[in-house]
């Protein structure tokens, strides 16, 4: 999409769109960047915590820094589809080489076109994650030291402000990890105070980015390998579709072999990870998005997948390798909405273990503690739930706010 006439920040968009895989770090001014993530603040201030999206839109999981994957999927969009619209489902950043290529990348297409692209948050848009999985490190390696901190803050305040949700065309309800007891209605995400610092004392807000779905479960349940949030049934993704009359929910958040899964077996949930030979062996998933939109023949909303292969090993070397196009290797109406049709019963049933943000609580503790020092409140850990998702349901209801 072509660079808006007096655009702010037209220099720093042209820079990613002559993006060369050989020379694949793309240099930054510094002072520009600061006042780059002030005004993307402001910007995700004027949004709603709960995203309006219209369709046609391409759904994009995680990207975890690998920023040849994330041009290649723009390239790939783009050269079909000038003005394609864009959602993201956070983790932009962390584990991959360029994390801050990968964000500014997003943010400087959204603001320069703020409605062809959306970002809601994952839960690695936070500055107490970054210290830990690569983000901090990285600006580190780029810039001073004292820099790197400066900047890192300056991202943090703005992250607080990204908003938590999207629903597309009144009918999907997209998040980056999922769902919890605590959604009632669509008004509850208005009662959501912003910024956000950190999720971790707000269960609505937390479930949202951390939670995992379970096909064998009933309900909700504590969260085990994450050690925060829950894990929800496929019973809870069909209470939260009907109340907040959606038909189904497009979440990321976990690493899968061919870059979508349906989790559950009503298929209320898709799995979306667009991040292609993510750095847990052996390496092989593919990437997939998901393109939403109206079939003109049927007149009925459908998503459609895109998946890509990995190239070569990311892990430790993202910039080599890169392909010359992205390699589509299924493009089919095989999962229309409300379709009957059963697509893969396997794996429906036997849902992939997560790989990705399985958090080591004391790896994570050694290294906030590690940079204690350098930030003011570096640690801000997601906290363990030890009451019940029951005992959360009545005491945190927010039933008396919502108007339906
Ligand atoms: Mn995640």
């Amino acid at each position: 999409m072509a660079v808006p006439t007096g655009f702010k920040y037209a220099a720093l968009f042209k820079k990613h769109l002559s993006f060369n895989p050989d020379t694949p770090v793309i240099r930054y001014d510094i002072e520009e960047l600061m006042q780059f993530f002030g005004d993307c603040l402001e910007m995700f201030k004027a949004e709603p915590t709960l995203l309006k999206v219209p369709i046609p839109v391409h759904v994009v999981g995680d990207i975890h820094g690998q920023y040849e994957d994330l041009h290649r999927i723009f390239g790939a969009v783009l050269s079909k589809s000038s003005s394609a619209r864009f959602l993201f489902l956070g983790d932009l950043v962390d584990r991959g080489a360029a994390s801050l290529q990968c964000l500014v990348a997003v943010l400087v297409r959204k603001m320069a076109h703020p409605n062809k692209y959306y970002l809601v948050r994952g839960n690695h848009e936070a500055l107490s994650i970054n210290v830990s999985y690569g983000f901090f490190d990285e600006l580190k390696n780029r810039f001073e030291v004292q820099t790197a901190r400066e900047l890192m803050k300056k991202i943090g305040r703005m992250y607080a402000w990204i908003p938590l949700a999207a629903i597309i065309n009144k009918k999907i309800f997209c998040v980056h990890g999922g769902i919890g007891p605590n959604i009632s209605c669509l008004d509850d995400f208005d009662n959501v105070q912003r910024p956000l610092k950190s999720t971790s004392g707000n269960n609505f807000a937390q479930d949202i980015l951390w939670s995992d779905p379970k096909a064998d479960l009933m309900g909700t349940a504590p969260n085990t390998n994450r050690t925060t949030s829950i894990f929800y049934g496929p019973d809870e993704a069909e209470r939260v579709c009907g109340v907040l009359g959606v038909d189904c929910i497009i979440r990321a958040h976990q690493v899968v072999q061919k870059g979508y899964d349906f989790p559950f077996h009503n298929k209320k949930v898709i799995t979306l990870f667009s991040a292609p030979g993510y750095q847990t062996e052996p390496f092989t998933n593919d990437g997939a998005i998901a393109i939403v939109k109206n079939n003109e023949q049927t007149d009925r909303m459908e998503i459609k997948f895109q998946r890509f292969e990995p190239i070569q090993n990311a892990f430790g070397s993202t910039f080599k390798n890169m392909a010359d196009d992205l390699t589509i290797l299924e493009s089919t109406d095989e999962s229309m909405l409300k379709s009957e049709e059963d697509l893969d019963p396997k794996k429906a049933k036997t849902p992939e273990k997560p790989k990705e943000g399985v958090v080591c609580q004391d790896c994570q503790a050694k290294e906030a503690e590690k940079e204690s020092k350098e930030f003011e409140k570096p640690k801000e850990e997601p906290k363990p739930r030890t009451r019940s998702p029951r005992s959360l349901r009545s005491q945190d209801s927010l039933n008396s706010s919502c108007s339906r």
